[in-house]
């Protein structure tokens, strides 16, 4: 028999759910997040981010999750978990997965207190120092793109990101004037931005070759494609980067047919990363099986949170790919806390992307990790180690933001 009374730490009536909310707040863009209370007075933080769709995810928190949580166990995380989705008819999808994953962090932030441990100590302990970070660069060409990756450099940064303008094109995807804060759900209807293949698969190689002659072979470079190309345009590009030993080319073609990285494979060894619009085990499977990817993006908030991109990662490593999980700005720092506890035990990591969020948003969320010399560190207080100023938050409310949309040069709706 299983002691009821000790299968965590504190009584199980401390342990009780009394209260949850959720918290939608915009320090210079849009967060949802969400409160758990235990009757001890020990609660816990989850991220409910989903950029775009935030109140589709606030709704369904309020209106079919919260009320299931009052009155039990906040000990139980395993069974929430199977409670939220297995006992659920419509299981699956962003909006979903996006609310049981703040339920799942908030209760192992519960957890980690009750205990009076950091969160990867909960998770079976450190693996590593440090959690390899990389950052964003962008310029309009090439020598303004190499000009940022020297930036990086100069800070410590070993791991850029690399995006760049592309001749005749307004805004290609990924490219900011600001510093460090891409941020591309920028007006309230979507944004229409024009998309030409050709003009891109001319310009990439030609940026990376300039990367290379500027910075030498040990900084690692990454690009992101953001599921503009076909398979044999993906095959092309990945092939043709080769000599500029990329440590990852990203979202090359849209994964919902696994068949198309298939192609790519056929054709180069440049190693491939995929899965931050993924929302569960399901959607990674086949990549991860016919070892058609390197490096499985999947991050804690989009995929049903700790509990089930464990489950993600283990599939991973069997398979010899390696984590690297999603942290642009819109992952809250509840998520990117919670992430660098996961990186730092996880067997099989690969990078962490790291986009610094704003002022604003770090005086709303108070957290202990740090970064040094191209490293992020996890805290050592217990759960994940991120709070929420309530007070602040209510200063800035929600501001209604979408993503943008793609279409061809003919006026063809594309992927963005
Ligand atoms: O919400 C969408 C962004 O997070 C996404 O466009 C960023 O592709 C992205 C990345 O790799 O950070
Ligand atoms: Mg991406």
């Amino acid at each position: 028999m299983v002691d009821m009374q000790t299968d965590s730490p504190g009584s199980e009536r401390d342990r009780r759910i009394v209260a949850a909310r959720v918290i939608v707040t915009s320090p210079g863009r849009n967060f949802v997040s969400l409160l758990i209370e235990t009757r001890s007075g020990i609660s816990g933080l989850g991220d409910a981010t989903l950029n775009g769709r935030e109140l589709a995810v606030a709704a369904y928190l309020e209106h079919h999750v919260i009320p299931n949580l009052i009155g039990r166990d906040a000990g139980r995380i395993e069974d929430t978990w199977q409670f939220l989705y297995r006992g659920a008819y419509w299981r699956r999808g962003p909006v979903t997965m996006t609310a049981i994953a703040a339920v799942d962090v908030a209760l192992w932030d519960i957890l980690g207190k009750m205990a009076g441990l950091p969160l990867y100590r909960l998770l079976g302990g450190r693996s590593r120092e440090g959690v390899l970070v990389y950052g964003h660069a962008s310029g309009r060409d090439p020598e303004e793109t190499s000009a940022e990756v020297g930036r990086f450099a100069a800070q410590g940064y070993r791991a850029v990101r690399a995006q760049c303008g592309v001749p005749g094109l307004a805004k290609p995807y990924g490219v900011t004037r600001m510093k460090n804060a891409y941020e591309p759900a920028e007006s309230e209807l979507p944004l229409e931005t024009l998309w030409s293949t050709p003009a891109y698969l001319d310009m990439v190689p030609r940026l990376f070759e300039r990367l290379r002659a500027d910075h030498g072979r040990e900084i690692e470079l990454l690009h992101d494609a953001h599921h503009r190309l076909t398979p044999i345009e993906a095959a092309r590009l990945a092939r043709d980067l080769e000599p500029f030993r990329l440590f990852w080319l990203e979202d090359a073609t849209p994964a919902e047919n696994p068949d198309g990285f298939e192609l790519i494979r056929r054709h180069s060894v440049t190693p491939l990363a995929v899965g931050e619009v993924f929302n569960s085990v399901w959607d990674c499977r086949a990549l991860l099986e016919r070892q058609l990817i390197d490096y499985i993006r999947t991050t804690i908030v989009h995929a049903g949170g700790i509990s089930h991109v464990r489950r993600i990662a283990d599939l991973a490593a069997l398979h010899r790919a390696r984590t690297g999980f999603h942290g642009a700005t819109d992952l809250s720092p509840i998520t990117l806390g919670a992430a660098l506890h996961f990186d730092t035990w996880v067997p099989n990591f690969g990078i962490q992307e790291y986009m610094q969020h704003t002022q604003e948003t770090d005086a709303v969320f108070p957290h202990d990790y740090t970064l040094r010399e191209g490293y992020l560190h996890c805290g050592e207080s217990p759960g994940h180690g991120v709070s929420l100023d309530e007070r602040l938050a209510a200063r800035y409310p929600y501001n209604p933001r979408q993503l943008p949309i793609a279409r061809l040069t003919d006026g063809t709706m594309w992927d963005w």
